[in-house]
């Protein structure tokens, strides 16, 4: 077996470097492919190193097993699947190798000279280089199209931030491929453009010299300011803490050395940065719990000239064009787990962070004011942070969603962005057709945000958000064009009804967990036409069954349900891109969906066991459904609505959104059937 994805076959999976990051960008590859029989083989030329990773290696899986993270075939699957060796001769027939050995440009040379005497033409190298250009790393590569940077974050095997860096020389396939591929093995990969550092470094990085400069200038000492800016900058610890964690990583003094040549001379090494290498010591840091004492002006003093330092470095990464708002807010937030910076000068404002970076450009002339900061606050607008993403396919618009950390799930922002590509597409005739998908390997759309629902209070924010949904969906309904969900993972509440809205749908294929209404396990019934299309589509009996048990069922069921139009193994992405293309070419067509009332439509539901669930809810779903099938769809969808704003008179409502919220997914609410 292998793990097959869009025309290639992975088999073996080759890592380079048994040191810091190396085993665990292996226990990454291994957890995700060893059950495609997939092989994992870690290479370094020193023993003792080798010993050392695969004993952690060995020891993380061991804890999993322990904890109820893997189950004991899984902890055997992984162990069998993977080895540590000094022979780079293991490597042969490798299909992916990255590199991780140490930050040395002439060394990495020689790796990839020698790896790519062992692989085929076509395997993909990568480097997990955190600074160095890939055109540096590979120009010496005879087959330079399958070659770019991974940069990982830690821990490697957890932390699912990964920066992929195409060079000049590498292959558009190449690129798609690895962001693809890393998506579908769990990881957020972001597209960041070739310059020295990346884009993340640079920050963290940076704002190590930024506290070192707050320091040097009497604002605190290293404890005081390292408190400030974890507090300020919403860091879980404060960079010299981090530092420190980091074993005083080396090179970062080397890297903010490159980068006084490479980005802008405000980068340099601070002296007491070289002492402390040398000496191999640790910054003074805060202890755990410790109290630190900072006066309120200090305090104000470090906060500013930090987030100064924080949005004139990301802002001029715009400027150079190596990445966008979106990406670098998501990125930022997953890889480094701090406030990301778009979204934190929003909430300041405009005004208020130009004010920020030019006090900090006036301390430290140095430092550039970049020019697509001053553009926008004079544009008296916000930074654009989008949750969906448009991007053309030949005449196919794909539009992802994508908010990984709530699995997709709708809230007003992803509404008005759906709306707003659907007014895109319908006003751009080059586009034929639409794909509709969802970031990530695990959720197309987990539903609409529980999270925002639950913050309603007021019956007209809860109609305002009705009605920006209902707008969103009929938009797409009624785009005039084919839209094609492409399913790539769970589609429940809200998602299912996204894809109910859409020509066609294909999901991925075997998937257990895969759709469902599971809204009446919240006090709530179906509120974007679940209780309308889903009986319209597959019947009266399964809808009900499913609405009113909120159980979700399988795509092999959702295809046998007619759910789903195709189960697809591989890249649920490119099907439904070319079956997007067939309809579009007429090659297929597809049955339409009843928009009239349903030909005899039932006057009873069958009985159904709801469990614990609200029976006052129950009531209610039932009503939508019974009396939507005698209506057009039109009618019935505003029965709905109707009765979806009713679930806010009983008492059910609130206690399934609290219990959500406060207790999560897996807990049953306890509900009074009022
Ligand atoms: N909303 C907000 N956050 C969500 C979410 C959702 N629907 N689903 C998951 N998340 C968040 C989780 O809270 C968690 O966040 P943190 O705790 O990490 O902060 C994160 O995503 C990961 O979720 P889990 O830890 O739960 O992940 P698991 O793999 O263990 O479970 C799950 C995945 C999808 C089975 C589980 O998260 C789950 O059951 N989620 C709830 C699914 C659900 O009930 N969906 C239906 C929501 S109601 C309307 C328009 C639309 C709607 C209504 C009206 N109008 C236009 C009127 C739609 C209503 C709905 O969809």
């Amino acid at each position: 077996m292998a793990f097959s994805f869009r025309g290639r076959s992975i088999k073996k999976v080759g890592v380079i470097g048994s040191g810091q990051i190396g085993p665990d960008i292996a226990l990454h590859f291994v957890k995700a492919l060893h059950s495609f029989d997939v092989s994992v083989v870690v290479v370094d030329i020193a023993l003792d190193a080798l010993e050392k990773g695969k004993s952690k290696l060995f020891k993380k899986i061991d804890k999993g097993g322990q904890t109820g993270a893997f189950k004991p075939d899984e902890v055997d699957g992984m162990k069998n699947h993977i080895i540590f060796t000094s022979d780079y001769n293991e490597l042969k027939g490798a299909d992916l190798v990255v590199e991780a050995a140490t930050e040395d440009l002439p060394l990495k040379k020689r790796i990839f000279n020698q790896v790519e005497s062992l692989v085929s033409q076509d395997a993909i190298l990568t480097s997990n280089s955190s600074h160095l250009e890939p055109e540096r790393i590979f120009d010496e590569l005879k087959f330079k199209g399958r070659s770019l940077c991974t940069h990982y974050f830690f821990p490697a095997e957890r932390n699912p931030a990964i920066e992929i860096i195409p060079g000049k020389g590498t292959a558009s396939e190449t690129t798609e491929f690895t962001m693809r591929f890393y998506e579908k093995i769990g990881k957020i990969p972001i597209k960041v453009g070739s310059r020295y550092g990346y884009a993340v470094d640079p920050v963290f990085e940076g704002l190590l010299l930024a506290c070192v400069q707050c320091v040097d200038t009497g604002l605190g000492d290293t404890k005081q300011v390292d408190y400030v800016a974890s507090k300020a900058l919403g860091l879980t610890v404060g960079p010299f803490t981090a530092h420190n964690l980091t074993g005083g990583n080396p090179i970062t003094a080397h890297g903010l050395s490159e980068m006084h040549e490479r980005l802008n001379t405000w980068f340099r090494v601070p002296d007491c940065l070289k002492e402390l290498v040398e000496s191999k010591s640790n910054w003074v840091v805060p202890g755990r719990g410790e109290k630190i004492e900072v006066s309120p002006e200090k305090e104000q003093q470090i906060a500013d000239e930090l987030m100064g330092a924080y949005f004139a470095i990301v802002c001029d990464m715009l400027d150079a064009n190596i990445i966008t708002t979106s990406d670098f807010d998501l990125l930022i937030s997953v890889a480094l787990d701090m406030k990301p910076p778009f979204s934190f000068m929003n909430s300041i404002g405009m005004n208020k962070a130009m004010e920020l970076v030019e006090n900090f450009a006036k301390k430290y002339p140095s430092m550039p004011v970049s020019k697509k900061l001053r553009e926008q606050a004079a544009s008296g607008k916000p930074w654009e942070i989008l949750d969906v993403l448009f991007e053309k396919k030949g005449d196919i618009g794909v539009i992802t969603i994508r908010r990984p950390k709530s699995l997709n799930a709708l809230n007003s922002k992803v509404f008005k962005e759906l709306t707003n590509y659907c007014d895109i597409v319908r006003n751009d005739p080059e586009i034929k057709a639409v794909v509709v998908t969802g970031f990530g390997a695990k959720a197309f759309v987990a539903g609409a945000d529980i999270k925002e629902m639950a913050g309603l209070t007021e019956p007209t924010q809860g109609e305002r958000f009705a009605r920006i949904g209902q707008i969103a969906s009929a938009e797409l309904e009624k785009l005039g064009k084919p839209v094609v969900a492409a399913l790539n993972g769970f589609a429940l509440g809200g998602g299912c009804e996204l894809a109910m809205c859409c020509t066609a749908r294909v999901a991925l294929k075997g998937l257990k967990f895969f759709a469902g209404q599971p809204e009446v396990n919240l006090g709530l019934i179906p509120g974007m036409g679940g209780t309308q299309r889903l009986p319209r589509i597959t019947g009266f009996e399964r809808a009900s069954e499913m609405i009113r048990t909120a159980k979700p069922i399988s795509s092999s069921q959702a295809l046998q349900f007619g759910l789903i139009d195709e189960e697809v193994e591989g890249d649920v992405l490119e099907r439904a891109i070319e079956l997007a293309q067939d309809i579009v070419s007429g090659r297929v067509t597809l049955k339409r969906m009843e928009m009239g009332p349903v030909p005899n439509s039932p006057d009873k539901l069958p009985d159904v066991d709801i469990g614990h669930l609200s029976r006052a809810i129950d009531a209610l779903a039932v009503r939508a459904i019974l009396e939507g099938g005698k209506m057009t769809l039109e009618d019935g969808l505003k029965n709905e609505a109707h009765l979806f704003g009713q679930c806010w008179t009983t008492e059910d409502n609130r206690i399934g959104l609290k219990n959500f919220v406060e207790k999560g997914a897996k807990s049953k609410a306890e509900f009074v059937h009022r």
